[in-house]
């Protein structure tokens, strides 16, 4: 397969002035006709032949100035030799006929459910029209929509409509990922914002007839998003109408197609009944990620897709930081950082590692990861812990007026943050070209007085770069004295070289400290902790985020002996959990977080990071053991807490109320473990949403009591596929590992298994792959079901199967009996005649 370089960049010929579209709608046969305006870019001199992408499009016409041209497509696109064009500006007309229908790959123009959509990002586009579809292409766009269906809908204003046809502007110059089109039969769910300069903005969400019920918080998420955007960065919204439209079937949450976001149905609609607490959070903040991308992704986009982190890190950072501000900094912080390690440090663990800005790539689908995103976003908290809240505030005022309409680089980002800070960056570039999560090691010594804090840095190598240097790494400290007082209050240091020590002067005892303040940078810490002091800091850290941790840490080194010597739970952890769920003074979503074990996955890659082989097995043993042990040590207060946060009135979704359910479904799921779930069942029963719904639920599947209350989940929801998509992951994620295969295997069988649907595909085979121990099974068994239902969907929708087999990417911390089942899968896949190149690239990346 072909590789792109990101050192191959050059920019593309010509300037497209103007881009005219009119689409005629049919299921089988649409026609595509394209008007673009094109002038020579004086950036690419001399003369070139015109080459525009485009795949699976029939050519029906095309001329330049009028006059018709003999040209054939090649599998690719087209190509107009130099000869052929005139000096100077022309226009080029297209038409092409494709079909919808048939079009399973969800890329593109395509169906659901009757109705039209597009997805364009990252190169679907070409699907579309013959045109240059990169991002650093900019025009603006009209379309023209012609079709029997009520609601046509494209990017910009409305400028015109009639019975059968509607007409769309946008006067902003964008990239063609960033065009969508939409038609159906939809109901809108209406609001409006004015921004702070007096526009008005007409805002809807599009649903199928029957959801409209289910819009209000998206819409409210909506207008929290816009306000934000303008208070703190400063930011408004520049067309008159913003649209969202919810589909079912889509590959990924939702994308920000300019003035027309398009999102998987489950990050629209909520009610009380049918969604989560932490539904109702992901939408807030999917609604919140799509709304910024207005103005880091779309008026200032990429200059091409190595670059895909400028938008993804930046705007992933704002989401961020507007969760925070609307619900807890400190909850925020503590799930990003438990997403980033379960999902990027695993990436950077394994055969997947690649840069936050990659320099090559066959299948740009196959670079929308955790490294991109998260890692991306944790970038750009450490430049703004660098430079500090002001310099960062200033860079990016710099940022915006300095690229606006531009498609930019990792370069300029960097080059505004020095220009605005006076700071030299360059060692901080390191960072997007560097793969891997470093490791800190810290040493510390004490001569009576002076305290002193070595710190070591080291990269362990990744595909492709052997060797690795400095990264510059910010490390907050506090210090507390042995009371449990802060006696050296929060301080940063920078650790830029591969050894440095930081010595604090004048202390009165030897200090207790507490390091890498609310992770003040994506890297693993090593430093041996005892027990005791782990508790320590999890009673007396001044700083949430490194009380939680301390937790943890003391979690996984009790779970780790306890796998690797059956060792008993000491006492240290029991008596610190116990403190912590009984001080009322503590946010209990804070509280349920620190009740929450370390999961299997996580322990796994925690015992490979440690040098150990981790038996899958084993962890699942130890982990019920370490949850067994916990319940009976905290039972007393078990029924009493459980009472006593009852929620009086409805249901709210606010975090409040959502901290105290998650809590309370904390207490029951230990609860549970002690009596086998009577008290589930009968929580169960009386739940009138569907937090508490699930969280029973997921308790009496874990008690392994469950068919009851399933069958009857099943009756109750048979209708409605959101909540069935939970039916399905719940059972999958949580069946007893030695039964799993087969128990998953039995779902797919369910006639409600409908394995076109990303959705419910995610919801049964990705659910299992996160089964650790039933995935892992020793047999293969697991393993073999998830290559078979990749090798299913792969020819369908190569996107979601290439994504999906992240599945087999922790090959390498098993035993050789694991890694041999894995590599087989994998040469089974990779040996399947016309694999897709996203299939094709992973499997590859993989086995290699
Ligand atoms: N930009 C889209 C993701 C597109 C994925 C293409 N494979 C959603 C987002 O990050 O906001
Ligand atoms: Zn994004």
């Amino acid at each position: 397969p072909q590789v792109q370089y990101l050192s191959d960049y050059q920019p593309w010929p010509w300037l497209v002035r103007a881009v005219a579209l009119t689409f005629r709608l049919a299921p089988r046969a649409t026609r595509v006709a394209a008007r673009l305006d094109l002038a020579p870019n004086p950036a690419r001199p001399g003369r070139h032949d015109l080459r525009l992408d485009g795949e699976g499009l029939r050519l029906i016409r095309a001329a330049i100035g009028g006059v018709a041209l003999d040209v054939t497509p090649d599998a690719t696109g087209l190509t107009i030799p130099a000869a052929a064009l005139p000096q100077g500006p022309f226009t080029l007309e297209t038409e092409v006929e494709i079909a919808p229908e048939g079009n399973t790959a969800l890329e593109g123009l395509y169906m659901s459910n009757g109705m039209y959509c597009t997805q364009c990002e990252a190169e679907g586009f070409r699907k579309i029209t013959f045109y240059p579809d990169r991002p650093d292409v900019m025009a603006p766009f009209r379309v023209r929509v012609e079709s029997g269906l009520p609601v046509l809908l494209s990017n910009g204003n409305l400028v015109a409509q009639g019975p059968g046809w509607a007409e769309w502007d946008d006067p902003w110059p964008k990239p063609a990922y960033l065009f969508a089109l939409v038609a159906g039969d939809l109901r809108a769910h209406r609001g409006q914002f004015t921004t702070r300069s007096g526009r008005k903005v007409a805002l809807a969400v599009w649903v199928r007839p029957g959801d409209e019920g289910r819009c209000d918080w998206a819409m409210e998420s909506l207008i929290r998003s816009m306000r934000w955007d303008e208070e703190v960065y400063g930011r408004e919204y520049d067309l008159d109408i913003f649209n969202i439209v919810a589909v079912d079937d889509f590959n990924m949450g939702a994308m920000e197609n300019k003035g027309l976001n398009i999102f998987n149905s489950r990050y629209v609609l909520a009610s009380p009944e049918t969604a989560t607490d932490d539904d109702f959070a992901r939408i807030e903040a999917i609604i919140a990620h799509e709304y910024f991308h207005n103005w880091t992704g779309n008026r200032i986009t990429c200059r091409d897709w190595f670059q895909l982190c400028l938008k993804e890190g930046l705007t992933v950072f704002r989401d961020q930081q507007f969760t925070g501000d609307m619900r807890s900094h400190a909850v925020k912080r503590i799930e990003d950082v438990l997403l980033l390690r379960a999902r990027q440090f695993r990436e950077d663990a394994g055969p997947l590692a690649h840069p936050v800005r990659p320099g090559s790539y066959v299948e740009i689908n196959n670079f929308y990861t955790a490294t991109v995103y998260e890692k991306g976003a944790e970038l750009i908290g450490m430049l703004r812990r660098l430079v500090g809240a002001e310099g960062y505030a200033n860079a990016l005022d710099l940022y915006f007026a300095r690229h606006d309409g531009q498609a930019a680089t990792i370069e300029d980002w960097l080059k505004v943050f020095e220009d605005a800070t006076g700071r030299d960056l360059s060692q901080f570039h390191r960072w997007y070209t560097q793969a891997g999560t470093p490791r800190v090691t810290v040493a510390e010594d004490w001569d009576g007085g002076t305290y002193t804090l070595t710190l070591e840095q080291a990269t362990p190598p990744t595909p492709g770069q052997p060797v690795k240097h400095p990264v510059p790494i910010p490390v907050a400290v506090g210090l507390l004295n042995p009371n449990g007082d802060e006696v050296v209050p929060t301080t940063v240091l920078e650790l830029t070289g591969a050894r440095q020590s930081f010595r604090f002067e004048g202390l009165a005892a030897r200090p207790v400290p507490s390091i890498l303040r609310g992770f003040s940078a994506p890297v693993i810490l090593d430093h041996d902790r005892t027990d005791a002091e782990r508790a320590f800091l999890l009673a007396h850290d001044t700083d949430t985020f490194n009380r939680w941790e301390a937790g943890r840490a003391l979690a996984k080194q009790v779970l780790a002996r306890m796998v690797t010597d059956n060792a008993a739970p000491g006492p240290d952890w029991l008596a610190a959990v116990e403190r912590v769920l009984l001080d009322e003074t503590l946010d209990p979503a804070f509280r349920a977080l620190c009740l929450r074990l370390p999961g299997e996955d996580d322990m796994a890659q925690t015992l490979h990071t440690a040098g150990l082989t981790p038996d899958p097995d084993r962890i699942h043993a130890a982990r019920k053991r370490l949850g067994d042990r916990l319940a009976q040590h905290l039972a007393p207060h078990l029924p009493g807490l459980y009472e006593a946060l009852a929620l009086p009135g409805p249901y709210t979704p606010d975090a409040r109320a959502a901290g105290a359910r998650a809590l309370r479904l904390a207490v029951l799921a230990l609860m549970t473990r002690i009596d086998g779930g009577t008290r589930a069942a009968r929580a169960y029963a009386a739940a009138d949403n569907m937090t508490d719904q699930t969280g029973a639920l997921a308790c009496l599947i874990e008690a392994g009591r469950a068919d009851a209350e399933l069958a009857a989940f099943a009756r109750q929801w048979g209708h409605d596929r959101l909540v069935m998509d939970k039916w399905f992951s719940l059972q999958s994620a949580l069946a007893a590992p030695a039964g799993a295969a087969e128990l998953v295997a039995g779902l797919t069988a369910h006639p409600a298994f409908d394995w076109k649907n990303p959705n419910r595909f995610r919801a049964v085979i990705g659910a299992f792959s996160g089964n650790h121990a039933g995935f892992h099974r020793a047999d293969g068994a697991g393993y073999r079901l998830v290559a078979d239902w990749l090798i299913r969907l792969d020819p369908l929708n190569p996107q979601t199967a290439a994504r999906m087999s992240t599945a087999f990417d922790t090959a390498t911390r098993y035993d050789a009996d694991r890694r041999g089942l894995i590599g087989a899968e994998l040469a089974r896949i990779l040996a399947v005649p016309g694999l897709s190149r996203d299939m094709t690239e992973m499997a590859g990346r993989m086995l290699a």
